[in-house]
């Protein structure tokens, strides 16, 4: 499967979409679940769904989608009196079904999409996915028609559209084959892979397996923190180049590359590389010269965001990630470009204004505004809770599995939740029994770049809530442009 192809078409906005496919696709591992309930057949037609009754539930339609195979059922899910309408999508196997529910997760702002269906009918699971209360892929949902905040839609796409589309979704296999789903499971990268420890946090009972693919969590932090980039170069009054922020990763990877005892443009381990981009200073970077301000700019990008008495706010890019994403610029004189999500967080929930412009931004009110980040939607969509006793005692299983090259989701902010996790749930050992974090070197937001991508993931997953066999390794593959595979590694859980 070509993952480039696919990313190169779509816009910066999109990647958090796009790696959705790719936390799920298939891969060379895939192997067709046993079905657990052979020869089952479905024991009412699809259209009959459309009568079955559910609490605050309009079933809108049930259709065959020959071409897919699937019964595709649509409905409305509200919370009076809110007046909500969460869409969900169910699609279920006309034959084959393996006897299991897979939930499918979204990208950025967009709850999910119908489309993620198809894979998992495929195989024989009955799939779910939801708009968790709104349609595409804005954060303008988080404002209504008045310019007020729209709790009620903040709380859907936060949390409650995914669990609403699991009850709903298992409620329909039910009725269609006359057996509920024996175990289920839910899948996701970015804001899928959020939503995904979200549900393990919140609705313990939904899933037995949870994959986890560079989740979006610390929502609060991370997202109002992907703006710290242009505060600093606009209260710098220096907009640095592409070919210049290029130009210090790969001297970055230059440095710390063989750290690792590997020579291969990959950092193992980047938290314990410390390359200071002040080497680089005086340096000729195509016609441009490498300034000490744009090694301070760098220096801040690579740090993270710091209160002005210097104290910790939240982890920075890793040396070796693409800064451009964040540390966007254009034209002429260069003028910066925020991240299309950072800044519809930052003007529909943080600035709550429409009209508002980023680069009024300092960083007193840079340090403000995401201090009331934290502090208002911390609980609504933080997704940071490490107490996941609950979801473990019933028997519950989670693999997240990050890039250590993420351009989008500092890696750290991952870390620092597995070890909260790890204090919470009875030290590493214990964690592990139940959790894995599996950290992978050398690859991006989309588990593309120097290293190798995950394989098996799902499977994996599957093997350990279903036969108890947990993964003590994932294999990553690194793969040529005509797809073979040119080298392999293997990812030992953390630490
Ligand atoms: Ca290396």
């Amino acid at each position: 499967m070509n993952f480039t192809n696919r990313l190169t078409c779509l816009r910066p906005n999109l990647i958090l979409v796009a790696t959705l496919t790719i936390g799920v696709s298939a891969s060379a591992a895939d192997v067709e679940p046993k079905p657990l309930f052979p020869g089952i057949t479905p024991v009412s037609s699809c259209e009959s769904l459309k009568e079955l009754s559910l609490p605050n539930t309009t079933i809108e339609s049930a259709v065959i989608e020959a071409n897919n195979g699937m019964c595709l059922v649509t409905a409305i899910v509200t919370h009076p009196p809110a007046g909500d309408r969460v869409k969900v999508w169910i699609g279920l196997p006309l034959t084959n079904w393996n006897g299991r529910f897979v939930g499918n997760g979204g990208g950025g702002f967009l709850g999910g999409s119908p489309a993620s269906l198809r894979a998992g009918v495929a195989r024989g699971f009955a799939a779910g996915a939801t708009d968790t209360g709104h349609e595409g892929g804005s954060g303008s949902f988080a404002l209504d028609a008045n310019g007020k905040q729209n709790w009620q839609g903040i709380i859907d796409n936060g949390y409650l559209g995914i669990h609403e589309m699991t009850v709903v979704g298992k409620a329909l296999a039910k009725a269609f084959y006359g057996k509920a789903p024996r175990y289920s499971y839910f899948v996701g990268a970015s804001t899928g892979g959020r939503q995904g420890l979200m549900e393990a946090q919140r609705f313990p009972d939904d899933f037995d397996g949870i994959t986890s693919g560079c989740p979006a969590i610390n929502w609060p932090r991370f997202v109002a923190a992907s703006l710290w980039p242009q505060v600093v170069m606009l209260s710098k009054s220096n907009f640095v180049s592409k070919a210049k922020l290029d130009a210090a990763t790969a001297a970055a990877v230059a440095a710390c590359d063989d750290a690792d005892g590997v020579k291969d443009g990959v950092i193992d381990d980047p938290f314990r590389c410390g390359y200071d981009p002040k080497a680089l200073v005086g340096a000729k970077v195509g016609d441009e010269m490498f300034t000490e301000g744009d090694a301070e700019v760098i220096h801040k990008i690579w740090e993270g965001p710091r209160r002005q008495d210097g104290s910790f706010m939240w982890y920075g890019l890793e040396r070796g990630a693409d800064l451009f994403p964040y540390a966007g610029t254009g034209g002429s004189p260069l003028q910066g470009k925020p991240f299309s999500i950072a800044l519809e967080y930052w003007v529909y929930y943080l600035a709550q204004d429409a009209k508002w412009n980023w680069s009024t931004l300092t960083y007193a009110g840079f340090e403000q505004l995401w201090t009331k980040s934290v502090e208002q939607y911390g609980a609504v969509i933080g997704t940071d809770d490490p107490d996941l006793t609950r979801f473990r005692d019933r028997g519950g299983k989670i693999i997240i599995y990050h890039g250590l090259a993420d351009q989008l989701i500092p890696a750290a902010g991952t870390v620092d939740y597995y070890k909260r996790m790890q204090q919470q749930c009875g030290g590493a050992k214990a964690t592990a029994e139940f959790a894995r974090l599996f950290l992978v070197p050398g690859v991006d937001h989309g588990f593309r770049g120097p290293g190798a991508t995950p394989t098996g993931v799902n499977e994996a997953m599957l093997r350990w809530v279903e036969e108890g066999k947990a993964p003590d390794k994932l294999i990553a593959e690194k793969r040529d442009g005509s797809g073979k595979v040119t080298r392999t590694r293997l990812l030992l859980p953390y630490p």
